[in-house]
């Protein structure tokens, strides 16, 4: 096994990265590496899986972090930029961390946590200072690699760990089965702390010898201009983004409308995943481009399991076949394989497959079958030899704009409410969003605003878990158990 920084070394003067539009090499990326590996060790010779935090937007200087962690021995920890306080601090507690990285932006937000919770919060700066006396090691890949904080059927985030071997499987059978070259260019839109933007855009890029540039955040004024700039050969989006860029097109002259087409017919491979693309979006999307979206499906403890194919058949709303390395089975409630055409759960298996839950070790147990398949909880089908997607098996998990979102995590924030007795949340279909996080509220008293609420819950919650659509009840829908029926609930909204 070969890691990706080992890698890095055959690129040298290339360019990895675009940042702001400056371009920096593999070489610069190296060196960067090193001095941040060298400041984080002083001295010692390893950091022996010790978790180090990092809230760096993603740029330059969040990838040399990530590396120059894995470089020293460390298990990279990303933050995301977006998120209030209270979900950060979780992070830190979860994974008791001693360090957290903090970008200029962010330091004196994160400041005030080195007396709270006794971690040190070091300037980005200071890690990135020059020091010449590491060389780079090599990396032990059975080790614990990197944690990311995915929601789950509980209330919490729980934090997947993965080791150097499931990453460099989770980015092998991506570079395999797109066909990832040392020539590919591609754009970053997405966050840093989850797969989609870190395995499948940045990390196959710099294995392959490609350069990833990076837009601080997503703006499809800015996507279509980068595209119209004719640099980019690969693109790879949520289907909320492709929605967006639809409708930016949709509003712009039409002379404006041929030239985006025809900058963006040329690339070689558009990817939709992590999150249902509707068929109206695949098909408008190959209207206006000419590009047929591949649509893969993955999960933040599998990386990428199933896709349509680079050079075969794209068959719109199904997610393909096992990528190289992925054995994928359909099964019943009693682990037996189902029938061609039959609905069954998708389980998985191989070498891309995640080690366990940050210290959750009940959690890991039953997230796997006895023989090792781990359980996805979605549901699907084989038809006419392609898999499709039907379904999550749990009503508590809602997929809004590409991010796994656990309804018992936002009930549990929205009890804290002076103005709520009781609540149930649910995701309602929305061909933008995925689904839309909506809220049927108890309310204790007869001024509730749930304006108020929202503002409220957006310092205790990253903006994208607080309900959009709220409706006021004075009980919540339930069974003869007593259990919310929010397939009931879903309706009376
Ligand atoms: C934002 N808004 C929402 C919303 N998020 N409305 C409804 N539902 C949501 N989920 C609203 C805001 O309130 C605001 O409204 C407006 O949209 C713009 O907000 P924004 O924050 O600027 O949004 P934007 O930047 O446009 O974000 C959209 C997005 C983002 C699609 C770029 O959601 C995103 O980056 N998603 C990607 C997540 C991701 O990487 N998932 C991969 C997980 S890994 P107003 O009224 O204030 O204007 C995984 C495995 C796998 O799933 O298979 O890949
Ligand atoms: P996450 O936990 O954020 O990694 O999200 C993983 C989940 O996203 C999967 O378990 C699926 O429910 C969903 N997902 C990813 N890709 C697709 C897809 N192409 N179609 C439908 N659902 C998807």
């Amino acid at each position: 096994m070969i890691s990706l920084i080992q890698r890095a070394k055959d690129y040298s003067d290339r360019a990895a990265l675009v940042c702001n539009g400056n371009p920096y090499s593999y070489a610069q990326l190296l060196r960067a590496s090193v001095n941040v590996a060298s400041n984080l060790l002083r001295g010692k010779q390893d950091l022996n899986e010790a978790r180090i935090t990092f809230l760096v937007p993603p740029s330059f200087e969040y990838t040399a972090v990530q590396w120059g962690i894995w470089s020293a021995g460390g298990i990279a920890v990303p933050l995301c930029v977006l998120h209030p306080l209270p979900s950060i601090r979780y992070v830190l507690e979860d994974t008791q961390t001693d360090m957290v990285i903090a970008h200029q932006d962010y330091f004196e937000l994160l400041k005030p946590l080195e007396l709270a919770l006794g971690v040190s919060v070091v300037a980005l700066e200071s890690v990135l200072t020059k020091k010449n006396t590491f060389e780079l090691p090599n990396i032990h890949f059975e080790r614990r690699a990197m944690i990311l904080y995915t929601s789950g059927t509980t209330s919490k985030p729980k934090g997947v760990v993965t080791t150097h071997a499931n990453i460099e499987a989770q980015i092998t059978t991506l570079v395999k089965a797109w066909e990832w070259q040392a020539n590919d260019y591609i754009l970053n839109i997405l966050p840093l702390h989850h797969v989609h933007g870190i395995i499948n855009v940045l990390s196959c890029a710099l294995w392959s010898g490609a350069c990833c540039e990076f837009l601080p955040k997503f703006d499809a004024e800015a996507v279509w201009g980068v595209i119209k700039s004719g640099r980019l050969s690969l693109f790879m989006a949520v289907p909320t983004i492709y929605y967006k860029l639809i409708s930016y097109w949709e509003d712009v002259i039409e002379e404006e409308q041929k030239s985006l087409s025809e900058a963006a017919s040329k690339l070689r491979l558009m990817v939709s995943g992590s999150a249902a693309l509707p068929v109206p979006v695949l098909e408008k999307w190959k209207k206006i481009t000419g590009q047929t979206l591949l649509e893969r499906y993955g999960m933040t403890e599998i990386g990428m399991g199933l896709s349509n194919s680079y050079r075969g058949e794209r068959r719109p709303g199904h997610v393909g076949l096992p990528l190289p390395g992925v054995e994928m089975r359909l099964v019943d409630a009693n682990n037996d394989m189902v029938r061609t055409n039959e609905p069954g759960e998708f389980q998985i298996k191989g070498p891309s497959v995640f080690k366990e839950y940050w210290q959750k070790p009940e959690a890991t147990k039953s997230a796997f079958t006895k023989d090792g398949w781990f359980i996805t909880g979605d549901i699907g089908l084989l038809n006419d030899g392609l898999y499709k997607i039907l379904g999550r098996d749990s009503v508590d998990i809602i997929k809004s704009g590409g991010y796994k979102i656990s309804a018992l995590e936002i009930e549990d924030v929205l009890r804290q409410h002076h103005s709520v007795a009781d609540c149930a949340v649910v995701g309602l279909p929305d061909e933008e969003w995925g689904e839309i996080v909506s809220a049927c509220i108890v309310n204790k008293d007869e001024k509730i605003d749930t304006q108020a609420i929202s503002v409220w819950l957006k310092e205790q919650l990253p903006a994208y878990k607080v309900p959009r659509n709220y409706i006021l009840r004075k009980e919540l829908p339930r069974n003869v158990l007593g259990k919310v029926t929010k397939n009931e609930l879903k309706k009376m909204f």
